[in-house]
């Protein structure tokens, strides 16, 4: 154990966000020390969920208002964004063209970019041990934002319990879920952007495409508009009740 790891360890055990940090930080370089165990953790069940999609679906948008609705319940929630187009930067999360705000001073809600800078295996690599620290923080909840399942964030879906596709009424996505296979991954797909026009359109064809796939109609489709909000309350439900 290198110097200042068991203190480090003691603050983490304290509930200290800034040890958490430094953690993840190691968790980054691949030099993270090994979890402790579970004695002194209460056993928090914690629900893990991954929200994929391409760029610009809509996921850090339809994050925070999961992480709104989450709050209301009472619940703390733990946000790993595994999208360099999503960096958190102080209590914020930048979209492409959005800015979620949080509550800074909210200590039930806690935000965390993982950066694949200087480990090897990237983002693969450092997901699940990153999402197994958050768990033994002791949040209720962690969100992880990804932009795929393939090629350098394969690990995602393994180290989620239940992984959320997003897609959206644009004209070419159809071809991109193909290709990356990620229909067949999915848990629950969610058509966002259904204030666009398309929505029904692009609902019809993930039911065809879904009903050849390994898990047939047991696929929930459901839809939202994250820039208001609507259908976030039903797809958190539809989460809890696979889980
Ligand atoms: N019309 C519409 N735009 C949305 C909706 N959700 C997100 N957006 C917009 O889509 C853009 C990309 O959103 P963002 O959350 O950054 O997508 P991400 O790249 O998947 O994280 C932003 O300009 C959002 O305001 C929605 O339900 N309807
Ligand atoms: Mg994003």
């Amino acid at each position: 154990m290198r110097t200042g790891t068991a203190e480090l360890l003691e603050r983490f055990r304290q509930k200290d966000r800034r040890a958490l940090a430094e953690l993840l930080t190691l968790v980054e370089l691949g030099e993270a020390p090994p979890l402790p165990g579970p004695a002194g953790y209460p056993p928090i069940p914690t629900r893990v969920v991954g929200i994929t999609g391409s760029g610009g679906a809509g996921k850090s948008t339809l994050v925070g208002e999961l992480v709104s609705h989450l709050r209301r319940q009472g619940q703390t929630v733990a946000v790993l964004a595994c999208d360099p187009q999503s960096p958190v930067t102080g209590g914020a999360l930048l979209g492409d063209r959005i800015r979620v705000r949080f509550e800074a001073n909210d200590e039930g809600v806690y935000f965390r970019s993982l950066s694949t800078r200087g480990a090897a295996g990237g983002v693969s690599q450092a997901v699940r041990p990153a999402i197994e620290w958050l768990k033994a923080f002791g949040f209720d909840v962690v969100l992880v934002e990804t932009v795929g399942v393939g090629q350098d964030q394969i690990g995602v879906r393994d180290a989620v319990e239940t992984l959320v596709l997003l897609v959206t009424p644009h004209t070419g996505d159809e071809v991109q879920w193909e290709k990356a296979g990620v229909l067949e991954v999915a848990d629950i797909v969610v058509v966002n952007k259904s204030d666009l026009s398309g929505a029904q359109r692009v609902r019809q064809q993930l039911t065809s495409a879904l009903s050849l796939g390994p898990q047939g109609a047991h696929v929930p489709i459901l839809s939202t508009t994250a820039a208001t909000g609507q259908g976030v309350k039903e797809l958190w439900e539809a989460i809890e009740q696979r889980q």
